[in-house]
């Protein structure tokens, strides 16, 4: 019998991409997401730290429906801005854009770009960090944690992706994440990487329940 689990999330993308990079393993799985329950009370992610919220997201949703549930919290860890945007990257610049959510994404990477601009270019370090926890109403199950390094770019480039995708520039590739493809960024992205680890363990934790 398939495993229910709800995705903390009512982003449909984010469960497509999911069920996607898990593969075979998302076929054991009925998964359901936020948008099945309307009504729910949003659980507030106020940690400090973003496995702090993909751990309190995932326990505070699963308490409410009696389900397995899977959390995840993502953003932008800056070293010379003391590891800023971090747990706010989503909502960095909401005081400057007067709470717009259409203008966010550009207004959140503008900042950053101010802010950095006088940081030279050997200290313009970052990563994207993500953090997924899977827990039973009873306890935590599973807990992965994914990274891709960059550098903050000076100038956006690129179309694709959406947030601080246009200035995290990848030396490897030397490209910035919003000049990737769908394909290209799920293979290095720190989603695509905590999502990659957790893949085996979920088979594991299928296969005995
Ligand atoms: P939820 O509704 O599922 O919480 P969200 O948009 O808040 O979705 P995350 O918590 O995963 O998404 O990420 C928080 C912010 O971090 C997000 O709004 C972006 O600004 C930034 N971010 C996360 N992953 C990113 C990525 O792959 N590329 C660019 N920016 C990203």
């Amino acid at each position: 019998m398939k495993q229910r689990i709800l995705l903390a999330s009512t982003n449909q993308g984010k469960l497509a991409e999911l069920s996607e990079l898990l593969g075979t393993v998302s076929k054991k799985v009925d998964w359901v997401c936020l948008k099945a329950y309307p009504n729910i009370p949003e659980v507030v992610e106020d940690g400090d730290t973003f496995a702090e919220n993909a751990r309190k997201k995932a326990l505070g949703y699963a308490k409410v429906t009696g389900l397995w549930t899977l959390a995840d919290d993502s953003g932008l860890v800056i070293d010379a801005l003391d590891g800023q945007p971090g747990v706010y990257s989503a909502r960095y610049a909401a005081d400057e854009c007067g709470g717009n959510r259409k203008n966010i994404d550009t207004a959140n990477y503008k900042k950053v770009l101010a802010e950095l601009k006088d940081t030279p270019d050997e200290e313009r370090i970052a990563r994207f960090s993500c953090c997924l926890c899977l827990v039973s109403p009873e306890k935590i199950l599973l807990e992965t944690e994914g990274a891709v390094e960059g550098v903050i770019n000076r100038t956006p480039l690129g179309e694709n992706g959406f947030g601080y995708d246009p200035i995290f520039y990848i030396p490897s590739l030397g490209k910035t994440a919003a000049q990737l493809n769908k394909q290209q960024k799920n293979r290095i992205s720190h989603r695509g990487n905590a999502i990659g680890k957790l893949k085996p363990l979920l088979e594991d934790l299928l296969r005995v329940n």
